[in-house]
């Protein structure tokens, strides 16, 4: 799966060691990790002789989750039905462990809950697609994964975070930060802080349509962006990871953040902002594999939201970004002082690109979805 291997302090994979304990038969010989790339939760890699396959094992943040027992149920409810319909889906689809007591989880509200799944064989990700061929793939998975949950009942799921890609909720948030934030902090924002201002409401419109129930409420993953999506060695998309935030809502919010990633010219901690942008041929080619499996499923209006989303979803990411650097980084893990806002520097700059790429768009999506 994830090859990168951040930073994790010793205490941490001690923990972890503790934790894989009760995923393993009594007495196994085992290694941990450090494994993946998520801004979240911790995660290792457990290899033993003991197992078939390494496991992956996961801390999940409970401090930003806080129903870790809801967050599960979800993922259960998204796989069996993925399993269910398994041959026309054609992906991989997750599969977690459980203690040796029969749990998905582990763990105390003092140190954490933990679960494993199956490590993906011989699977990558990326953190940026470099060719059309691999955006069509990304593309078609999200489709699939879209296209599989139309017969599903969304409301089954729990709102596990209310209001996640809510961009007015999140302005919100953001003022209630910007009244206490620490003085440096928000003289070094002052730039993303007026384009906050400015922006804010030219990317309210998906708001506006699911605050009057005008777009229907689907199983989104909320979080598909490149690197949640797995390829194998032949290049092929092969599963969807990351179900952490799987929930009932906006289908558009899961396309606008896949092209955030998937069609970005750039990193998304980028320091050269003028490279931050988007590759009008990899949107069009993630488009194309996203309609080929999910164009019957979508309505009109979601259609014609689908260049808007782009951006929308690009400046939410920086505006949550933004937020959390003048909170003093309470939620994203950071790999540098500034990182946060050098993160929401390249999102604010990519969505800025984005505006005259709207009109390029648009004709793009009215060809292929007609
Ligand atoms: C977080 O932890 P990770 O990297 O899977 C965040 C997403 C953001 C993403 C930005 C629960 O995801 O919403 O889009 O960082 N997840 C949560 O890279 O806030
Ligand atoms: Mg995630």
């Amino acid at each position: 799966m994830n090859h990168c291997l951040p930073e994790i302090v010793p205490e941490k994979t001690r923990s972890a060691r503790e934790s894989a304990i009760a995923f393993l038969p009594d007495h196994a010989d085992f290694e941990v990790s450090p494994f993946g790339s998520g801004h979240i939760n911790d995660t290792f890699l457990i290899t033993s002789g003991a197992l078939k396959r390494p496991v992956v094992l996961q801390r999940i943040n409970h401090h930003i989750f806080p129903d870790v027992e809801a967050l599960m149920r979800n993922i259960r409810l998204v796989t069996a039905h993925l399993e269910d319909k398994k041959e026309v889906y054609g992906y991989r689809i997750l599969k977690f462990i459980t203690t040796t007591s029969g749990k998905l989880l582990t763990g105390d509200p003092e140190q954490g809950y933990w679960r494993a799944m199956e490590l993906v064989e011989n699977s990558f990700t990326h953190n940026r697609l470099i060719n059309q061929t691999q955006a069509f793939e990304a593309g078609k998975a999200l489709g699939a994964f879209h296209a599989m949950f139309n017969d599903f009942d969304a409301n089954r799921l729990t709102p596990t975070l209310p209001h996640f890609h809510h961009v007015g909720k999140r302005l919100a948030a953001f003022h209630t930060i910007l009244e206490k934030a620490d003085e440096t902090r928000l003289r070094k924002s002052l730039d993303l802080i007026s384009y906050t201002q400015e922006f804010a409401e030219k990317v309210q419109a998906i708001d506006r349509l699911t605050d009057s129930n005008q777009l229907p409420v689907r199983v989104v993953h909320n979080d598909p962006k490149v690197n949640n999506i797995l390829f194998d060695a032949s290049g092929k998309a092969c599963c969807m990871i990351d179900l952490d935030t799987v929930m009932p809502g906006c289908i558009l919010h899961d396309f606008g953040d896949a092209i955030r990633t998937s069609a970005s010219l750039a990193e998304e901690d980028e320091t050269d902002l003028s490279r931050c942008g988007i590759d009008i041929g990899l949107f069009e080619s993630y488009l194309k594999g996203y309609l080929e499996k999910a164009r019957t499923i979508l309505t009109e209006k979601e259609i014609s939201l689908i260049p808007a989303s782009t951006q929308i979803l690009t400046f939410t990411i920086g505006l949550r970004f933004l937020t959390d650097y003048l909170a003093g980084d309470a939620y994203y893990k950071i790999n540098y002082p500034d990182h946060n806002l050098l993160r929401a520097k390249a999102q604010y700059a990519q969505a800025a690109a984005i505006t005259v790429k709207l009109p390029e768009m648009q004709r793009i999506v009215l060809t292929l979805s007609t």
